[in-house]
């Protein structure tokens, strides 16, 4: 019997890249987003090579998340995988130039929902036990801070701090949990970010080979699709072209 897998945020970049590939991998998938139209799309696209179910789902609001994930037809109540992907960054102002609003939004889509969406699953990916597997999307800016980062910065460190938490919490149960952390990736997160800025976007990735959204979907299925009895806990992925600094000094 094919496995299925929950995947958040699947109408574009890594989402939409996992979807691809898990389907034709074998995998039954759920598939949300907020956009209905490219859901329906992407369920037209892949219902041919295995069972899709789109809800159209702000991972913002709570309620909604819990009415969607307790009322799943019965062919698609046993998961076997949540990837928590949806997610986004609003501007790279500094933190006294920033606007609160787009803070909260990062706050409520970044923190808020992967918690609803991890809390509303727990039941059905206990239940199937031993080789069940959550995998969050965090983000090197979890773990390296930069300029201009602040909220999503803190956003991504909740993340990969929940994450091996709740891998103690759920210590016998079988179910693993794994923070993939990407570095600099080619999607719409820097149209979305920039407020549809593609200038910024050409000048942010050009010359860069960035990590591209096909890139993190192989590194998905190779993480889902491991021995049962392996967890990776963390792992962060970084174009060849992106690396550190030195701290910055500020002399007066
Ligand atoms: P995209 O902007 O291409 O994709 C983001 C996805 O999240 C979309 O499918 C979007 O769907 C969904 N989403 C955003 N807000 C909500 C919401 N409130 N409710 C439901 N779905 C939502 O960006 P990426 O693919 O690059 O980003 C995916 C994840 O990877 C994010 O968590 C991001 O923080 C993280 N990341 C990205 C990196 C990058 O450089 N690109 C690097 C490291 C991590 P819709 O708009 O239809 O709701
Ligand atoms: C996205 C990577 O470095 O733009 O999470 O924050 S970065």
């Amino acid at each position: 019997m094919n496995k299925t897998a929950v995947i958040t945020g699947a109408t574009s970049g890594f989402g939409l890249a996992a979807a691809k590939l898990f389907a034709q991998s074998g995998w039954n998938l759920i598939l949300t987003g907020r956009r209905s139209d490219r859901l329906e799309q992407i369920e037209a696209a892949l219902s041919s090579q295995t069972k899709i179910l789109t809800m159209t789902l702000d991972v913002c609001d709570t309620e909604q998340v819990k009415t969607a994930f307790n009322s799943l037809p019965s062919e698609f109540q046993a998961i076997h995988l949540l990837i928590n992907n949806a997610g986004l960054a609003l501007g790279t102002e500094p933190a006294q130039e920033s606007d609160l609003t787009q803070w909260h939004t990062m706050i409520d889509t970044n923190i808020k929902g992967l918690t609803s969406v991890t809390h509303a699953l727990l039941p059905q990916l206990i239940s199937t036990g031993k080789s069940a597997s959550i995998i969050n999307i965090g983000s090197i800016a979890g773990q390296w801070p930069y300029p201009g980062g602040n909220v999503y910065c803190g956003t991504k460190a909740f993340v990969e701090q929940f994450s091996l938490a709740l891998r103690c919490d759920l210590a016998g149960t079988g179910v693993r949990v794994t923070c993939l952390a990407p570095g600099l990736s080619e999607s719409e997160f820097t149209l979305v970010r920039t407020g549809g800025d593609t200038q910024a976007y050409n000048a942010l990735y050009k010359g860069t080979d960035a990590i591209q959204p096909d890139d993190i979907a192989e590194t998905l299925l190779w993480i889902a699709q491991l021995p049962a009895h392996l967890n990776i806990n963390q792992l962060e992925i970084m174009p060849v072209s992106q690396s550190w600094s030195p701290f910055a000094v500020h002399r007066h």
